[in-house]
Parts: C-alpha cells; sequence; structure tokens
C-alpha cells in the first residue's frame, strides 16, 4: 500500500511537471483529486483494513493529496504567469500609430445667429443680462402692464405651472428684475437674450424658442434713438444697403410702438414668395417705453425714458439662411444641422 502510494505521488510529479496548459492541468487535477480518482478510492478502501492500520494509512493518504494539491496550486500559478506574459508581449500596443481624430462639434445655427446678434448690441454697449425661466404672473405680466383680462395672459397662450408661476412668454421679466434691482434712478442699456415658452407649434412657431430684447433708459431718450440703434443693427447683420422701416403697431409696454420691418433679403425689395410681393420683411417688435412700465419698476417717468425692442431668434435666423420652416431647427437632423459654420464674431 505504501510503495503504491508513492509510486501514484511520483506519477503525479511526472504529470505535472510535463504539463504545459490551465486546461490540461484541470484534467490532471480531476485525474488525481476528483470523485473517481485514486486518493478518493483509498480512502474508501480504509474500511477494508484491520483498525489499527487505519489511522496510519489514513494520514499517508490525506499527506500524498496535500502535497498534490500543492503541486497543482504551484503549477497553476508558474502556468497563469506565463500565459500572461505571452499575451502582453501579443498585445504590446504600437503607441507610434497614428491617432483617431475626435469628431468635431459646431454650434446650432439658432446659437450662432444669437451669437452675432449679442455681438453687435454689445459693440454698441449694451450688456447681457440673463434671468429665470420659470417666472410669475407680477413679473411677466404685470409689470409690463398687461391687464389682468389680457389674451396673451391666457391658459390658451401661456405654460402655466400653478395659478402663479409660469414658463416666461418673453424675457421682458428680466428687463423688469434690472430695472428694480438697480440703483434708483440709474441709466440701463441691456439686452435679455434667452428661451421663451408658448402654447404653438406650426411652421412659424415652436412652443420653445429664442427672442433678444433690448432695453435703454436714461434722460430725453426717444424714437429717434430707437430708430437710430436698430438700423445700425441690421445694417450689421443683414448687410448695408438694408432698408429700414418702422410701422405704428401696438404693445401694453410701449407708447408709441412700431413694428419694423427689413427691405426683402432674398429679392431686395423687388417682391417675391417670401415678402407676399411686398419687398419688406417683419424683423422686431419695438417702442418707446409706457411710462407706466418705468415707474412700476422704480423709474420716475418725467426724468427719464426710454425705448425697447424685441425680436425672435428663429426668425432672423430662417432670414439670414433662407430657411422657409422653422421646426427644421428642433428635429436635430444633423444633415440639416451640420450645415452652418461659424463666421467670424467680434
Ligand atoms: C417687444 C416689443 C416692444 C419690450 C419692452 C420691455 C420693457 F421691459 F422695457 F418693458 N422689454 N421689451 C418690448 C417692446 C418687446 O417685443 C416684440
Amino acid at each position: 500500500m505504501r510503495e503504491q502510494l508513492e509510486a501514484l505521488q511520483k506519477e503525479a510529479q511526472a504529470d505535472l511537471s510535463a504539463c504545459g496548459s490551465l486546461t490540461a492541468l484541470n484534467e490532471l487535477k480531476v485525474k488525481y483529486l476528483g470523485k473517481k480518482g485514486p486518493l478518493t478510492a483509498a480512502l474508501r478502501g480504509l474500511s477494508g483494513l484491520p483498525a489499527e492500520e487505519r489511522p496510519r494509512f489514513g494520514q499517508a493518504v490525506n499527506s500524498v493529496r496535500a502535497r498534490i494539491e500543492s503541486l497543482l496550486a504551484q503549477k497553476e500559478e508558474e502556468i497563469s504567469r506565463k500565459e500572461l506574459k505571452e499575451r502582453l508581449l501579443r498585445e504590446k500596443a504600437d503607441i507610434t500609430l497614428p491617432g483617431r481624430r475626435p469628431p468635431r462639434g459646431r454650434l446650432h445655427p439658432v446659437t450662432l445667429v444669437m451669437d452675432r446678434i449679442k455681438s453687435i448690441f454689445v459693440r454698441m454697449g449694451f450688456a447681457v443680462r440673463e434671468g429665470p425661466e420659470i417666472e410669475n404672473d407680477y413679473y411677466n405680466f404685470e409689470l409690463l402692464n398687461l391687464p389682468k383680462d389680457h389674451p396673451a395672459r391666457d391658459a390658451q397662450d401661456t405654460f402655466y405651472i400653478t395659478g402663479e408661476y409660469l414658463l416666461r412668454t418673453h424675457t421682458s421679466p428680466v428687463q423688469a428684475r434690472v430695472m428694480r434691482g438697480n440703483e434708483p434712478g440709474a441709466p440701463i442699456r441691456m439686452i435679455a437674450p434667452g428661451k421663451v415658452y408658448r402654447c404653438d407649434y406650426d411652421a412659424t412657431h415652436s412652443p420653445m424658442f429664442h427672442q433678444v430684447e433690448g432695453l435703454l433708459v436714461d434722460r430725453d431718450v426717444g424714437l429717434s434713438d430707437l430708430k437710430g440703434t436698430l438700423e445700425l443693427f441690421i445694417r450689421e447683420m443683414f448687410g448695408p444697403e438694408t432698408k429700414v422701416r418702422l410701422r405704428p403697431s401696438y404693445f401694453p409696454f410701449t407708447e408709441p410702438s412700431a413694428e419694423v420691418d427689413i427691405s426683402c433679403v432674398i429679392c431686395g425689395g423687388q417682391g417675391c414668395r417670401v415678402c407676399k410681393n411686398s419687398g419688406w420683411l417683419e424683423i422686431l417688435g419695438s417702442g418707446v417705453v409706457h411710462p407706466r412700465v418705468l415707474e412700476m419698476s422704480g423709474y420716475d417717468s418725467k426724468k427719464m425714458s426710454g425705448f425697447a425692442f424685441g425680436m425672435g431668434v428663429e426668425r432672423i435666423a430662417m432670414l439670414v439662411y433662407g430657411i422657409d420652416d422653422l421646426r427644421l431647427f428642433f428635429e436635430n437632423d444633423l444633415r440639416f444641422i451640420r450645415q452652418f459654420e461659424r463666421e467670424a464674431v467680434l
């Protein structure tokens, strides 16, 4: 029996030193230590021995088993190390290969036009001011002289969050916030760019769109200042040949009020499909700030006056790029969105 165990251990040692892979090693593990292996059989045979020989033989079997187990573990470690080393050699990266160029993003056409509008006004000394998109009734309507029964306040046109809170329908509340946050009577020259929200969706209206509004308040500001400022803006935006026309209009926050038209950017004023044969395109609303709006936000309308204007950025972008459906701006079709290149700004 003892000789058989010794022979078994020798055989196992020989098998193991010849073994070269983890798969083969696993087979050896089953062969020597498995349920059908010689050591299990030897332990089972224990019952056939005289009682006084059992402990010594059992110990001998267990010690051979322990020896084989430790040889197996050693070998497994050795083979794993070897395989890892080979893999590392095989998979060496060539760091001299040229890199992959990361895809470059570009700016959305609305952002491009927004940046140009901002840049033109910044060069005229206007400060860029921002405010919350969630407003309350007081800032969005009340301070802008929109009476309680004004149709713009209707839930049909405005996204209400509660009876009091809503998504701003224009950026004018930013102007009201600036007027009220200023030292009393301080002059203002600002624009308020940003997102605004109205319940509307078709080829020319989106429930979210972008606006730039402007406000200038100082002593002796009038319609001529408004006209000069907007003419300068328009010629920068659409080219020096562009003609400008003010048409009487109505807004609750300005008096007098005017729509501003430009000569058609498509036909130059001859008349075409885009300008509906009139030769003119409406691009913004404006006016002399209503004294009540100034007073409500802490300005003395006898000492100070101002002009204000507002434009839809998508509409301007449509004219600049010759786009006929505003929904294209929001569908995020890369074939459309990739077509716009940034021109130099500032
Ligand atoms: C427009 C047209 C006319 C406007 C007025 C004000 C404020 F705050 F001063 F009252 N902000 N923006 C205004 C005036 C906006 O958008 C078509």
